[in-house]
């Protein structure tokens, strides 16, 4: 049995650039120091082996720092790193990989073919492969014949056939016959799955790096055995994304956003105003006001301007005729019918300018 840390898509010196200047500066150092606090987990959990299934830079263009940061914390590590580079940052004579000096502890995986590394002290085989450019095809077939724990840590696009980005496919995992394959790739963890008796997962990226990568971020750990996998996923996000939807119809909007920011104080949130208003809000007014409840705050309005229902009546349109005929019942009816009636306007409204109520 050996005891894992599995994590990916770490795309260090991301530019965050939607977050202003001071704010990218300061993620992007967040970014930075996940690795150590990765590793302080690792140890502190007694992990064997931390799997790193590329796409830890964002790009070639590394800040020296970044690099050198990462290998001073893989090195405080005491078991073995296995890094598998992806295709943001693929392998070659100029890439960090290249010009970086590694720990001995870490292995870093340089050939786009599969190869295999032994470490008889945790009763395993590692096997795995790097993006040596860009872009990568579809893998040779491979059989693991370690006699240990089998492991396959790779950077690849599980399911997507024509996939420029080493398309990997559930026939191909499941005749390797490894235990578990750590992947890369996908920035979202959506479970562990099974190809055959192969076990296998993406953990997603550790930190979201913008409103397309939202919510819990962070990073698989548990136990590899022959034939068994026991991994749970550790939320360990510096900063989550959230989007929230505010309505703002009944009441005052600052008020009723606060709530919504409840707990995201150190969380980049998109507050979405919605519902129907007298009055537009004030949005920059409201950005303010709010701006302290969390780390980043961007608020947009998506509220409508409550009109007068029966604007229109009689035109000669459908509108017209349609608010026309309601006119006449709401005339006649008593108090109970007019509310029923104003709602059948309100919904008859919104079906036909095709929106939600
Ligand atoms: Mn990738």
């Amino acid at each position: 049995m050996v005891k894992i840390l599995h994590a990916a898509d770490f795309h260090l010196d991301s530019p965050f650039g939607a977050l202003g200047e001071e704010r990218s500066r300061q993620r992007r150092q967040e970014c930075r120091a996940l690795a150590g606090r990765l590793v302080d987990y690792a140890n502190d959990h007694g992990a064997d082996l931390l799997l790193l299934s590329g796409d830890l830079f964002d790009g070639e263009r590394v800040y020296a720092q970044t690099a050198e940061e990462l290998a001073a914390a893989l090195g405080r590590f005491h078991g073995a790193v296995i890094i598998a580079p992806g295709n943001h940052d693929p392998y070659h004579h100029r890439s960090p990989y290249a010009r970086t000096l590694w720990p001995e502890n870490v292995h870093i995986f340089d050939k786009n073919t599969i190869e295999a590394l032994e470490f008889p002290q945790y009763g395993c085989t590692v096997y795995g492969a790097a993006f040596t450019a860009a872009e990568s095809g579809a893998p040779q077939p491979f059989v693991a014949r370690g006699e240990g724990v089998n492991l396959l840590v790779l950077h690849g696009d599980v399911g997507a056939a024509d996939s420029r980005y080493r398309s990997l496919t559930p026939a191909w995992l499941a005749q390797s016959g490894v235990d578990y394959a750590a992947l890369g790739h996908v920035h979202e963890f959506r479970g562990v799955q099974y190809a055959g008796a192969t076990a296998y997962a993406y953990p997603g990226c550790p930190e979201g790096r913008g409103f397309d990568e939202l919510g819990e971020k962070g990073f698989l750990f548990g136990t590899v055995d022959r034939g068994s996998v026991e991994l749970r996923f550790v939320p360990f996000a510096r900063r989550r994304y959230a989007v929230a939807e505010v309505d703002v119809t009944d009441g005052d909007a600052a008020h009723v956003a606060l709530e919504a920011l409840r707990g995201r104080e150190e969380d980049v949130v998109r507050l979405l105003l919605t519902g129907e208003v007298e009055e537009q809000p004030d949005v920059a007014r409201l950005t303010e006001q709010l701006s302290d409840f969390c780390w980043q705050l961007e608020v947009r309005d998506r509220t409508r301007t409550r009109q007068d229902l029966w604007q229109g009546c009689g035109e000669d349109s459908l509108r017209g005729l349609f608010l026309q005929n309601l006119r006449e019942e709401y005339d006649r009816a008593d108090e109970q019918g007019r509310a029923a009636i104003e709602q059948a306007v309100r919904y008859g409204l919104a079906a036909m300018e095709n929106r939600e109520l």
